[in-house]
């Protein structure tokens, strides 16, 4: 018995063929149009500060941006079904992304510049045109100031390996959210885009920053078989009346996360964006309301209804590297 497949594989941005990068970039810009587009739903989940906190600082960090970076290829996918998010080693010098045919050159000020058949060009956030962006490392020949992968798969190795912590110390896989991920923002100094939070998704790199933040997790989470959402050592904070739950909301294993499932009021925002989270005919994955553990099994290991139809191109059945 078999069944036809379709894996959407996410690659090394830096390897990208000029088709493969124009085919991301066109559709990208198309769903912002200029500001006016559905990508402005995707800055608004990452803006303020009630919404930040249901993504960061705390254990959901990893399954939330999962949620996120794999809705936004889903829209992307509406437009061209061909595009997936690229990632951005940033362990490694990237000197293919830094280019005015990808994401642009930082000139003088952080000044992004863009080739004329670049549709990136026409880029517009919140009625200000372009993107500030300014490199703090040789974007040629050099690699952000972060830890390389092999020391990050091995964050949290005296839990052992426990996605996050008990709380009382930083000595789980969670550590990543500052170092490597912290450390790949703050790269950029000044006042780029990427460095802080709420401005972050006015800048299209920083998806492909996050993509591969999780595609970290992912090899993490293959290294050390981690798909089981239930096992202590995968997540932590289950939320059941059997384990201690994390004290903020939306960061348990069982628990849904906003935006996707339209619960608004304090500690959530006001308003829920993006909801319900989208369905698509190739997965059954994840729910219209996602929870926190629903993204851990997500190329359906352990259920195989748990598939997502995303997946990384760089084989994981070796020693990291
Ligand atoms: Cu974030």
């Amino acid at each position: 018995m078999s069944k036809p497949v379709m894996v959407r594989i996410r690659k090394n941005a830096n390897q990208l063929s000029p088709a493969e990068r124009d085919r991301f970039t066109t559709t990208l810009a198309k769903l912002n149009d200029q500001g006016a587009g559905l990508f402005k739903d995707f800055r608004e989940m990452h803006r303020q500060q009630l919404a930040l906190a249901q993504a960061h600082g705390a254990p959901g960090f990893l399954s939330w941006h999962r949620a996120y970076l794999l809705d936004l290829e889903r829209e992307l996918q509406r437009l061209d079904p061909s595009v997936t998010l690229p990632y951005w080693r940033f362990d490694q010098p990237a000197p293919n992304l830094f280019t005015a045919d990808f994401m642009g050159r930082s000139g003088a000020l952080g000044n992004v510049s863009f080739s004329g058949t670049n549709l990136l060009r026409q880029w517009q956030t919140d009625g200000a045109a372009g993107v500030t962006r300014e490199p703090g490392f040789n974007v040629q020949t050099g690699r952000a100031n972060v830890i390389n992968q092999a020391i990050t798969l091995l964050l949290g190795g005296d839990r052992p390996n426990a996605i996050f912590d008990t709380g009382t110390d930083q000595d789980g896989f969670d550590e990543m959210e500052f170092n490597p991920h912290g450390n790949a923002h703050t790269s950029f100094t000044g006042s780029s885009y990427i460095r802080s939070r709420g401005t972050a998704p006015r800048d299209p790199l920083f998806f492909l920053l996050h993509c591969n933040v999780d595609r970290l997790w992912a090899r993490w989470q293959w290294f050390h078989n981690r798909f089981d959402g239930t096992q202590p050592n995968t997540f932590f904070f289950r939320g059941s009346a059997t384990s201690t739950p994390h004290t903020d909301i939306g960061h348990n294993l069982l628990d849904t996360m906003w935006p996707w499932n339209n619960v608004t009021g304090f500690p959530r925002p006001d308003n829920a964006p993006r909801t319900p989270f989208p369905q698509v005919a190739t997965a059954t994955a994840p729910g219209p309301a996602p929870t926190v553990g629903d993204m851990i099994d997500y190329l359906g290991f352990l259920n195989a209804q748990s598939d997502m139809n995303f997946a990384y191109d760089v084989p994981f059945g070796v020693a990291p590297t």
